[in-house]
């Protein structure tokens, strides 16, 4: 590893000290009902940054009657779709503004490279934002051609207080992503961070509000998910709740949703993305793309290339230069510049890639390289590639989260396909071919909500995402998004004056 001991060297100081620690309900940083605090962890230490306020029910009831009053009094609801489009690209600008200090939190309390948060992340999120805003006036009904003498007609209304749970991989875009659209659609939200990663949200919230957002439109709260996050879905108050995390706890939310007063969901789930390299693709390009597909954001993507089919008359080339790629990458603090990779989350899921890694070999794949911790201090892991990996696989069935690249051989289309679509996930698929017909087959054969062909995470605001199968429900994203947040309502009036 180019810079294998640059995880051994003193953490590098960040640039600024963390400002929000509380939570935001109505307008203001409040603490806890409770009082209570928990630490945020630098992943390169696993040491405290700073201690935030725990939210549990009491503070998501506050936030609910915050984020109701707001709806029902206004004045945001009452505001023209104008007006709220220019509060929007005014936010848009105060984070494209303080994009140093959002790339900084996010760095710090994720761990991604700071590169990827100031030149990837931030500028999504500003984008995200101006492309909602530019959708918050130019939302409107339809009139309905009905059988008799009437005139029909349909208004498309924000549904109300939109709940949403967001994870720790991307947390500005992940909030760009959910709070874009709601407020464009005219709701209030009650957002929920993720308890590795609440310190980016709340200083964005604070801009929306320098932007002149309006109190109790945009709460959030930090804390853990069966309080917080449960409290959230649970809520009686809450009109729609969007969510983004694991498989299992999206049917938590899902079961929490249906058992109180049926709220609308969306879900962005797990994933175990096929990445399918054809005989005919140009080697060295889909080596790349591929060690991108899966170790982009220290592999911590739902979309990950998970696992990479190899046709088998590429396939030793294919290892060799994949194997070669993989230990050229650089890792090391994420603060430092020309760094690839940095630092998993947290120790849990640090255990949890760790604990693959060794079913992976006990199972009988090839380690070719990595399979262990970096450095001694933090959540450091070498980038990991496994080779004659078979279906049965715990490492080719289950989402691992991490820098482990799955690499399996196959023969023809049919059987790619076959083995491609046979898992319980289906968000997305990367696809390697020169062949236009054979990029058609499979984009129509794969049964995934994204299918990328010679490219992968090409991601846009205005490109929709989300899963088949048990990757989740809904679309995000571009005009698909909207939808989660409007209700229809049909409005009926005789032409005439009817006789009764
Ligand atoms: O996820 P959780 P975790 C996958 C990935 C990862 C695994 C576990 O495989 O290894 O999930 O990660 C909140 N009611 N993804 O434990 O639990 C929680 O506080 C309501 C894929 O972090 O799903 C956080 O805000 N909310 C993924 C959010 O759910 C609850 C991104 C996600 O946490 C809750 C992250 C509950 N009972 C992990 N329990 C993706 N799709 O991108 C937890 N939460």
């Amino acid at each position: 590893y180019s810079t294998a001991s640059a995880a051994l060297e003193e953490p590098i100081k960040p640039s600024i000290q963390v400002e929000h620690t509380q939570l935001l309900i109505g307008g203001k940083f409040v603490d806890a009902a409770s009082g209570k605090t928990f630490p945020t962890l630098d992943p390169r230490t696993g040491e405290a940054i700073a201690h935030v306020a725990e939210g549990d029910s009491e503070d998501v009831d506050r936030a609910v009657v915050a984020a109701r009053r707001a709806f029902d009094e206004g004045p945001w609801t009452k505001m023209t779709a104008y007006e709220r489009q220019k509060i929007l690209l005014r936010a848009a600008d105060l984070i494209e503004k303080h994009n140093d200090e959002l790339a900084t939190l996010e760095t710090w309390d994720n761990g991604k490279p700071y590169a990827q948060a100031a030149e990837i992340e931030v500028p999504m999120f500003v984008r995200l934002i101006r492309y909602y805003a530019g959708w918050a006036d130019k939302i409107h009904g339809l009139t309905v051609p009905a059988d008799g003498s009437y005139h029909v007609q349909t208004l498309h209304e924000p549904i109300g207080v939109a709940g949403q749970i967001i994870p720790w991989n991307f947390p500005l875009l992940m909030f760009a992503w959910k709070v874009g659209p709601a407020l464009a659609c005219g709701n209030t939200v009650v957002l929920k961070t993720a308890e590795q990663t609440p310190l980016s949200a709340l200083y964005a919230a604070r801009l929306f509000h320098e932007a002149g957002l309006p109190s109790g439109v945009l709460n959030v709260i930090s804390g853990f998910g069966p309080t917080a996050g449960a409290a959230i879905a649970s809520h009686m108050d809450v009109d729609k709740v969007a969510f983004t995390g694991s498989t299992d706890t999206g049917k938590i939310v899902l079961e929490l949703a249906a058992k109180s007063n049926l709220k609308t969901v969306t879900l962005e789930l797990g994933g175990k993305s096929p990445f399918i390299v054809c005989e005919d693709a140009d080697v060295d390009q889909a080596v790349e793309a591929a060690h991108f597909a899966l170790f982009f954001n220290q592999g911590q993507c739902c979309c990950a290339g998970s696992r990479t089919f190899v046709h088998e008359n590429i396939y030793d080339e294919f290892v060799e230069k994949a194997k070669a790629r993989a230990l050229k990458r650089v890792v090391g603090d994420p603060f430092k510049g020309g760094i690839e990779q940095g630092p998993q989350i947290d120790s849990e899921q640090f255990e949890k890639i760790l604990k693959y890694i060794r079913s992976g070999v006990e199972s009988g794949a090839t380690l070719e390289t990595g399979g262990e911790r970096l450095g001694d201090a933090g959540f450091y892991i070498k980038p990991t590639v496994f080779t004659n990996v078979q279906d049965n696989m715990l490492i080719a069935k289950d989402e691992i989260f991490g820098p482990v690249q799955s690499i399996l051989k196959f023969k023809d289309l049919d059987e790619v396909i076959r083995r491609a679509n046979n898992t319980r996930y289906g968000l997305a698929a990367g696809v390697f071919t020169k062949n236009i017909a054979t990029a058609n087959t499979l984009t129509r054969a794969l049964r995934v909500g994204t299918v990328w062909v010679n490219c992968f995470d090409t991601f846009d605001a205005a490109i929709p995402f989300g899963g088949y199968k048990m990757s989740g429900q809904g679309r995000e994203k571009g005009i698909y998004s909207l939808k989660n947040y409007l209700q229809v309502k049909a409005v009926v009036t005789p032409l005439e004056n009817p006789a009764w």
